[in-house]
């Protein structure tokens, strides 16, 4: 699997952004907690720049996306927007959505390793899309959900309209999206929204350790199965079983095909290379 495509590398300081390595994973972490982590120009621009370097860097074998404070993220930074709006002024919602929203989103859906929304908070918007946009999310008891894009007169953008239904159906996609409730922790895990809950005290270390278990996996077969399942959604049966052929005639020739097999052969568990 290759990591091309996914953007050249920049440098430079990450702005409300604190990104760190956890042996083969990198945490991102969105860090403006006094605006409940909302997404202002220049923290998206850190966003994309951190992705697409964690996409592209092979030691990297899982992404985990979270937020500093009692938020994973409220979206879009209204603040930012508020002196347009005085002045009578919409923004460009076609530039920004391809500058920030739409690469970043296919970032998440589409690099080639493991990305886990860890929401310990607070999502409403396009923090809601993010967390969607990637392969897992895992949250505190201390999550809530609200799309609310509604309720300042805009669509659900930044992928949602594509993954909510995919993931929970499309009568509670219209639920979440048009009634506008607040979603709870336990109501997102009943949905299909979330994947794992646990209790606020032990949601860090919870978290921590399942995104590790995704990095020390067979990265390579996990990034063939994510494109598998998300290509497959559009494809026949018979489109779908020529493209597993195709894709595990590569695993089949990996070191860590190699690796789990001896090692279930031998009564051990794997150490898998990503490899
Ligand atoms: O550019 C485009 O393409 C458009 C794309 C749009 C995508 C979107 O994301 S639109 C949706 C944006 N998000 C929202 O509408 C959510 C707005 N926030 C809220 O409704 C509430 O803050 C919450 C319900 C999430 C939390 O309420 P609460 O009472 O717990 O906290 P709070 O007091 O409202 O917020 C705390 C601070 O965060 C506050 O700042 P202050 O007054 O203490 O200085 C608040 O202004 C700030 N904050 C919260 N959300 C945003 C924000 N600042 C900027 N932008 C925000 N979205």
């Amino acid at each position: 699997m290759s990591a091309e495509g996914f953007g050249e590398p920049r440098g430079g300081a990450p702005t409300n952004l604190n990104v760190r390595r956890e042996g083969a994973a990198t945490w991102i972490t969105i860090d403006r907690p006094d605006a409940l982590n909302a997404l202002d120009g220049p923290t998206k621009q850190s966003l994309l720049e951190a992705l697409g370097e964690a996409a592209r860097d092979p030691a990297v074998r899982a992404v985990a996306l979270t937020g500093s404070g009692r938020a994973f993220c409220v979206g879009q930074d209204l603040r930012e927007l508020e002196r347009g709006y005085r002045e009578g002024r919409t923004p460009d919602f076609a530039a920004e959505l391809e500058r920030h929203y739409a690469p970043i989103c296919r970032l998440l859906a589409e690099m080639p390793k493991p990305t886990v929304a860890v929401v310990n908070g607070v999502a409403a918007g396009a923090g809601v899309s993010l967390a969607l946009a990637c392969d897992l999310r895992l949250a505190s008891s201390a999550a809530r959900w609200r799309l609310a894009f509604s309720g300042i007169a805009l669509v659900p953008d930044a992928g949602s309209t594509w993954h909510l239904p995919r993931l929970v159906g499309l009568s509670r996609a219209m639920e979440i999206a048009l009634l506008g409730d607040w979603v709870d922790a336990d109501q997102a895990l009943a949905f299909g929204l979330v994947n794992r809950v646990w209790p606020a005290d032990e949601f860090a270390g919870e978290a921590a350790a399942a995104v590790a278990a995704l990095a020390a996996g067979p990265t390579l077969a996990f990034a063939r199965t994510k494109a598998l399942l998300r290509d497959h959604l559009r494809v026949g049966l018979a489109g779908a079983l020529a493209g597993e052929a195709e894709a595990q005639v590569a695993s089949g020739h990996t070191k860590d095909h190699l690796e789990g097999v001896t090692a279930f052969l031998e009564k051990r568990p794997p150490t898998f290379q990503g490899a």
